[in-house]
């Protein structure tokens, strides 16, 4: 491998630091891999799965502690504090140096520290971008390869020297009095202390690729995004992709690779999570996805729910903190109707039922894209695929209606930075409390996210035919606390219809929120659903409306003069169309 000088100095500044026993680079080959997994079942990292039913596949179990994200121990590290925003945890670069410095001085002591040079984005896309991370845990060695490009490809994109994210990430005592997970966006640098989960510790993931990035993408005109990317082909065989943003645990995944329940419409999974998104020289917008892994939540995971998914974790996948079968499989809530007798919960402890839940509530599995039965041929197309439509979802509950269109870019714009969403598994904390999640970007946004808004809005105007923009919710329910819409497969009926809407052929009435289907627009046959429960679904209550607005002034005064004035104006235009509509 050809490594130049800024990546020796940031190896050598990385093991001054940490102290670690040996350094091992790792090259992302197959037989590497093999070799990472023997010795974690050596050391009880790993637990291999049944090899007749799920080959290759392997169980981790993390510390009880360290399940999820935590977004109280992540800050962003800017020179100055606006340039992080109201929204972000900050710390000045020197003070956050120092405290997770004491955490990484020695960590790595006795330990192997893992060179892990990985790309994101498909191979040869000008878009890709190199980071070079190391590591002292094996089960993150093994989750890059599955999740990133791992090997001397990342180091052909480099444009120059020092072109590339550095990560140093430690496991440290994975106490959380001793994590940090540190973003140094002006020196496109990542500290992450104390913990081996997730997006806390695959950095290519949700630090580089979202809040590294994001900063990147704002300087050079593109888009970092928490969002999916899907090809629907219709029954003529065309195919429209559409990208969109969901708050973690809210649907991205089961979307992708949703199985249509509408003769004639498929879809085609492109990505589940990232999408990277630049403006061709023809003014096309363009996404791809720079990951080549799914870290997906088991929960709920079905073949009911999600065919595809359960299908492509039977081989080369890694489960987190789901439970075991005697017979050595893996287990979930929601995998089937009744739980198999003799279940090991995901902390290793015999499962009885009433105990909680046998599989974590945020449990994973780990798997590469090319296993999943509806990824699309062009998914590696360097040049990604043409962006029609964007949709921004979220999880509530009430008030949100199922679909809808924006009225235009800037009003897109502002229905995904009035986005609020109510919090899952995913992130340690109270479950399903409502709270503002821009754009699905609030833990993930690098930067001001006065500034994002602003980024958003001036991006559209560059664009030759702007995507259509929706905003959908998969999770309103009845007085009864009953979904008022069956969701999974069925959702293919709302993609149907913004299909329809970008081709210029679907209905929809105007509404003081935006575009929202007429009843007969949504294809809705075979259905077991009244024409009430459907009223209801797509419902714009004004007087909920008007006093969901009044949450988002706080919100955005938060934000001070940065915020556009186009935000503020939106948002008075939104009002004054709910109360005129009222008085009619
Ligand atoms: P991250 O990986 O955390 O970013 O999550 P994600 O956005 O990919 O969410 P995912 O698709 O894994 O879904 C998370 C949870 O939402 C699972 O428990 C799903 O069963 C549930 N879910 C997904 N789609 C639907 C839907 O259409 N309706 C309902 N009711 N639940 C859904
Ligand atoms: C999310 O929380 O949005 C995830 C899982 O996709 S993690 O990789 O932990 O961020
Ligand atoms: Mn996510």
């Amino acid at each position: 491998m050809s490594v130049t000088s800024a990546v020796e100095r940031w190896l050598d500044e990385a093991a001054e630091l940490t102290r670690p026993a040996k350094v091992l680079w790792c090259d992302g080959s197959p037989a590497e891999y093999d070799r990472l997994a023997d010795e974690m079942l050596r050391d009880g990292t790993l637990l291999a799965l049944n090899p007749r039913t799920y080959p290759g596949c392997y169980l981790h179990r993390s510390h009880p502690s360290d399940v999820a994200r935590t977004e109280q121990l992540t800050f962003i590290c800017t020179w100055a504090r606006e340039d992080a925003g109201p929204t972000n945890n900050w710390m000045p670069p020197a003070d956050g140096k120092v405290r997770a410095g004491a955490f990484l001085r020695s960590s790595m002591r006795g330990r192997t520290m893992y060179v892990i040079p990985y790309l994101m984005g498909p191979a040869g896309s000008p878009m890709s971008r190199t980071g070079v991370m190391v590591t002292d845990s094996a089960y993150v060695v093994a989750s890059m390869h599955l999740m990133t490009r791992v090997g001397p490809v990342a180091f052909r994109h480099m444009r120059s020297d020092d072109d590339f994210v550095a990560g140093l990430h430690s496991l440290g005592d994975l106490s959380p009095e001793r994590r940090l997970i540190l973003h140094f966006p002006e020196e496109q640098l990542i500290w992450s202390v104390g913990s081996g989960y997730g997006g806390n510790a695959l950095l290519g993931k949700k630090c580089h690729a979202l809040r590294i990035a994001s900063w990147r993408a704002r300087q050079e005109g593109w888009l970092a995004e928490h969002m999916l990317i899907i090809g629907v082909e219709d029954p003529a065989g065309r195919v429209t992709y559409l990208a969109a943003a969901m708050p973690s645990a809210s649907g991205k995944t089961n979307l992708s690779m949703v199985v249509s329940t509408l003769p004639g419409w498929r879809a085609w999974t492109l990505g589940d999570d990232i999408a990277w998104m630049w403006i061709d020289a023809q003014g096309q917008l363009r996404a791809i996805n720079p990951e080549r892994g799914f870290f997906g939540v088991a929960p709920n995971t079905s073949p009911r729910t999600n065919r595809n998914a359960t299908e492509m974790v039977h081989a080369n996948t890694i489960f987190t903190n789901v439970a075991l079968t005697p017979s050595g499989e893996p287990w979930w809530e929601g995998l089937t109707p009744e739980p198999p007798a003799g279940l090991v919960d995901w902390q290793g402890q015999p499962w009885r039922p009433g105990g909680g839940p046998a599989a974590h509530p945020n449990s994973r599995f780990t798997v590469p894209v090319a296993q999943c039965p509806s990824v699309a041929p062009n998914w590696e197309d360097p040049q990604g695929v043409p962006i029609s439509g964007l949709i921004f979802g979220s999880r509530r509950s009430a008030v949100i209606p199922l679909v809808f269109e924006a009225f235009d870019w800037r009003h897109g714009v502002f229905l995904g930075s009035a986005m609020s969403t109510e919090t899952t598994a995913a992130i340690t904390g109270t479950v399903g409390l409502v709270r503002r999640d821009p754009m699905a970007m609030l833990p993930f946004c690098g930067y001001n996210m006065a500034d994002y808004f602003a980024h958003w809005l001036t991006t559209g105007p560059r664009i030759a035919t702007p995507p259509r923009i929706f905003r959908v919710n998969w999770f309103r329910r009845d007085a009864d606390g009953r979904f008022l819409w069956p969701g999974y497969g069925e959702n293919m009926r709302v993609l149907r219809w913004m299909v329809e809407r970008i081709r210029g052929s679907a209905d929809a009435v105007e509404t003081p929120i935006g575009w929202v289907p007429t009843p007969a627009a949504l294809d809705t046959s075979g259905l077991d659903l009244g024409p009430a429960q459907l009223a209801a679904a797509l419902r714009c209550d004004r007087g909920e409306w008007l006093a969901a607005l009044r949450d988002l002034d706080a919100f955005y005064a938060g934000f001070g003069p940065r915020l556009p004035a186009s935000i503020a104006e939106t948002l008075a235009e939104t009002r004054r169309r709910l109360r005129d509509s009222a008085r009619r």
